[in-house]
């Protein structure tokens, strides 16, 4: 009998052991680190006015999720820089961890950065960047050289100008531009217009077609209708060029860069959108200067590298190439740099 209740007080221990472990090993793989252990980021979008600005947003919700320890609260400026003052102003009052800021246009945030850093919330800048009077308002930022693309862009078109024989006053161009006062429309605009006091082009107009595929349409409607011997056109996004391809060929004329034969030479940005690329592969696009938008990891990497007590560079160049189908220019060259172009197939 005594043998039988030790045997059976020891066994009664061993499953009370077991059991105990499993419950203490469940808990430990089961629990969600709780809100203090996620870092929290307020993220304020510019927008959703293009398909590099949709990628762009699902990856930095991807980059920054609870899985990856982020809390994140993105919010929608819906292209109003108001929104976006007011939604840092919630992330500062929610003391967040990190700002980080997509800016619509580059002017304007002096007084709300300056409040953040009052409130000794670090600032990231993703794509556009913001001119302040203080550069310590913002930690870093992270995003493409715009004024490189529009250089690339203006160095293809001269190269590709020249190789079918065009003299430079030949060269009609039009600009329909992103988002004006936007650092991509900044950049992209002055690469462009460097290169026409440079080459000699004929730049008969610029309007604004704000990144978006509507006024891409109406801006070349309209253009159309006030010059007849336009030969390129330069859309400073893929949205945009798709619409101005519609205008073009609705009204009756033929994109392509056989431009010694009436074709109107289309060029744009990004290289994101399905739609830009099967052009560009049929070659109704002539050349795609590329738009990296995948930028949720750079950020996230940025987050860590200051979390471990690291300083960051304050400016995070993307590099990136150009895509096209048209044959014969095989790289271009800027400022001594040479950049191969990537066929669309
Ligand atoms: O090229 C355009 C978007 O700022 C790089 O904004 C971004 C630009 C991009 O709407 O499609």
């Amino acid at each position: 009998m005594k043998t039988r209740a030790v045997v059976a007080a020891v066994l009664l221990l061993l499953v009370t052991l077991v059991s105990c472990r499993s419950s203490v090993v469940e808990e430990s793989t089961t629990v969600n680190p709780s809100e203090e252990e996620l870092i929290t980021v307020g993220f304020s979008q510019l927008g959703a006015e293009s398909d590099w600005r949709s990628t762009n947003t699902e990856s930095m919700l991807t980059a920054l999720s609870a899985e990856n320890g982020y809390n994140l609260i993105y919010k929608n400026g819906q292209q109003k820089q108001s929104n976006q003052i007011t939604a840092i102003r919630m992330f500062i009052q929610q003391e967040v961890d990190y700002i980080v800021l997509a800016p619509a246009t580059e002017t304007g945030w002096d007084t709300v950065l300056e409040e953040a850093k009052e409130a000794g919330i670090p600032v990231i800048l993703v794509d556009r960047r913001v001119d302040v009077e203080n550069d310590n308002l913002y930690t870093c930022w992270v995003g493409s050289d715009f004024e490189l693309e529009g250089q690339k862009m203006a160095t293809w078109i001269y190269d590709y100008t020249c190789m079918i024989g065009m003299a430079p006053e030949d060269v009609h161009i039009v600009n329909i531009q992103g988002s004006l006062g936007s650092t991509a429309q900044i950049g992209r605009s002055k690469g462009l217009s460097d290169a026409v006091r440079i080459y000699g082009w004929d730049l008969l107009d610029e309007v604004c077609g704000d990144f978006t595929e509507t006024k891409g349409r109406e801006g070349m409607a309209q253009l159309l209708q006030e010059y007849d011997h336009i030969n390129v056109v330069y859309c400073e996004n893929d949205n945009e060029a798709i619409g101005a391809i519609d205008a073009i060929e609705a009204a009756g004329k033929t994109v392509g860069s056989d431009i010694k034969n009436g074709e109107i030479m289309v060029v744009s940005f990004d290289g994101i959108n399905i739609k830009a690329l099967e052009y560009a592969k049929i070659g109704k696009i002539s050349c795609i200067a590329e738009c990296n938008p995948l930028h949720g990891p750079r950020v996230q990497a940025l987050i860590e590298a200051i979390e471990a007590g690291e300083t960051p560079d304050k400016f995070n160049y993307v590099s990136e190439t150009l895509f096209s189908s048209v044959s014969g220019i095989t790289s271009i060259e800027v400022e001594g740099k040479s950049y191969s172009i990537t066929p669309v197939t």
